[in-house]
């Protein structure tokens, strides 16, 4: 049965090699699924109807493959995407696997371990560009430690910052119309992971040489882990003209990187999420890629992970068509505008400084047992959010 929650290529939908080609193995336990080669990801996931599939470089090409064998491994890749009519919109470096990285990457003490790292990224870029990738995600898994004892943190930012701009420089040298999304994780793998939420990466990324093809790629997960909320975190990132790339999941607070089928846990934090995206409550849509960085269950066979990649694209989808019918409720308008109303254009008074707004504003008679005798009615417009959530209105 198929009904508009279906997805089709054009809602672009992506996801990882490593998200569908995950075979459930955990610290505690090994792989559970038989592995599938980048080529059959590849054919199920245009058979379920996503749009385009993303890699970090060692997911397509092994660790130490000859300059040859990588070429073969890229254009056998290559000519599958075509033949399946998905695409490659993004493209990573994997800096967190080979025990190289054990003290970071970009931020590693030793200078040849970061030389190493920048080398790799490039080889990874090329890699991207090659498959027609718009955008690198750098994600700094191994770029923290366990004890401040071992560097200043503000030496791991300088060299940070360091790898950047060569990196961006060296883009645009080969004429490359690319953009970074940087992502953020506050720990995991490490004790402490450096510029840990996505509000210290667009702080960092304003002290960069390149600050203007580098943006963030948010993840659920991450931005939940410590109890910070992704939709605060990604219009921040919007607000910024800053939100490159977003990687969507599901995860319970507290908890370690769990990397669930989106929309599973905290329903309502997806809700809004989906709707900021979509920009049904205002604002421009964001017209990126919709990624989802997750993978299935450890109870799953291959089957269930079809299952839990058409779930992540079908809640997706049936959270986009609730936002509208959210906003498109007279009740919530209602409850919105009365919220917002400026009879006396008091709001224009406060902005930039001038003597005139200043004096106005002063003269203003304004009662603050009044101001604060007035209920917001938000008990009522979130009962609203969750009814048409739930699916029983509108
Ligand atoms: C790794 C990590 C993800 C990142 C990937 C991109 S790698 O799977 O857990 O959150 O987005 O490097
Ligand atoms: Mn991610
Ligand atoms: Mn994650």
């Amino acid at each position: 049965m198929t009904d508009q929650f279906d997805p089709t290529p054009s809602d672009r939908f992506t996801f990882g090699l490593w998200t569908v080609g995950n075979p459930g193995g955990d610290p505690f336990g090994p792989a559970v699924r038989p592995s599938k080669s980048p080529l059959e990801l590849v054919e199920g996931l245009a058979q379920v109807g996503a749009w385009g599939v993303n890699l970090h470089d060692n997911d397509l090409i092994p660790f130490g493959s000859s300059p040859s064998e990588r070429d073969r491994i890229v254009s056998e890749f290559r000519a599958a995407v075509d033949s399946a009519g998905l695409c490659v919109p993004m493209a990573t470096t994997n800096l967190f696997s080979h025990p190289v990285f054990r003290d970071g990457a970009f931020t590693a003490s030793d200078p040849k371990v970061r030389a190493y790292a920048v080398r790799k990224a490039m080889r990874a870029i090329e890699t991207g560009v090659e498959l027609g990738a718009q955008t690198i995600v750098f994600w700094g898994g191994r770029e923290g430690c366990e004890s401040d004892a071992c560097r200043d943190v503000r030496d791991a930012i300088k060299w940070y910052r360091d790898a950047y701009d060569f990196l961006g420089g060296w883009v645009k040298e080969q004429g490359w119309d690319l953009r970074f999304a940087l992502e953020a994780k506050p720990n995991e793998p490490r004790g402490d992971i450096y510029l840990a939420t996505t509000g210290h990466i667009l702080h960092f990324i304003e002290t960069l040489e390149h600050a203007e093809m580098i943006g963030v790629n948010p993840e659920v997960a991450h931005e939940n882990m410590p109890g910070l909320s992704m939709v605060h975190a990604v219009a921040q990132a919007m607000e910024a003209s800053k939100l490159f790339h977003i990687d969507l999941n599901a995860q319970r607070i507290g908890r370690y990187d769990q990397d669930l089928r989106f929309g599973s846990e905290d329903a309502k934090g997806a809700f809004f999420l989906v709707r900021l995206l979509e920009g049904t409550g205002g604002y421009d849509r964001y017209e990126g890629p919709r990624h989802f960085d997750a993978h299935a269950y450890r109870t799953e066979d291959w089957d269930g992970v079809w299952d839990f990649a058409r779930g992540c694209m079908r809640t997706y989808k049936i959270l986009a068509a609730r936002a509208a019918a959210f906003d498109a409720d007279p009740e919530v308008r209602e409850i919105l505008e009365a919220g917002q109303a400026d009879p006396d254009s008091v709001g224009e008074l406060i902005g930039s400084f001038d003597a005139e707004r200043c004096a106005k504003l002063e003269a203003l008679e304004l009662d603050p047992e009044a101001l604060a005798a007035v209920g917001k009615r938000y008990e009522r417009l979130d009962q609203l959010a969750m009814e048409h959530l739930l699916g029983v209105r509108g």
